[in-house]
């Protein structure tokens, strides 16, 4: 009964570390990211919140960030065109995700205008 108990408690433990996702929060503003770097661990998964806190629409653009990422299945409608999470004044999108690959991965806003006005980022996977 013992050797049940603490086999049960295992994989308890094991179920709890298999669902853990850390927080993050993206805010997207005129005409910036917040925060600018995301510093993130390859193989482990993230629930990223981006919100728009902006009163205009805008984007958060990382193909290559994405496309080295495996995106839960419910959330990968939610990245248009391989790499962009579209987003109107006002709008919020949870995305969980694990980053695979090291690397720096740059992020843009490829609304007119808006990178050369500052609304560029980038992605450290360690
Ligand atoms: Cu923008």
């Amino acid at each position: 009964m013992r050797i049940l108990i603490g086999s049960l408690a295992i994989s308890l433990l094991l179920t709890a570390a298999a669902g853990a996702q850390t927080a993050i929060t993206v805010s997207l503003t005129n005409y910036a990211f917040a925060p600018s770097t995301l510093t993130l661990k390859a193989g482990e998964a993230y629930r990223i919140h981006f919100s728009n806190d902006a009163n205009k629409s805008h984007d958060f653009s990382a193909h290559e960030f994405f496309a080295s990422s495996t995106v839960a299945p419910g959330d990968k409608a939610k990245i248009e065109e391989g790499g962009e999470v579209e987003l109107e004044g006002g709008q919020s999108a949870d995305i969980t995700l694990t980053p695979n690959r090291p690397g720096t991965y740059a992020v843009t806003c490829t609304h007119f205008m808006h990178s050369m006005l500052g609304m560029n980022g980038k992605i450290v996977v360690q």
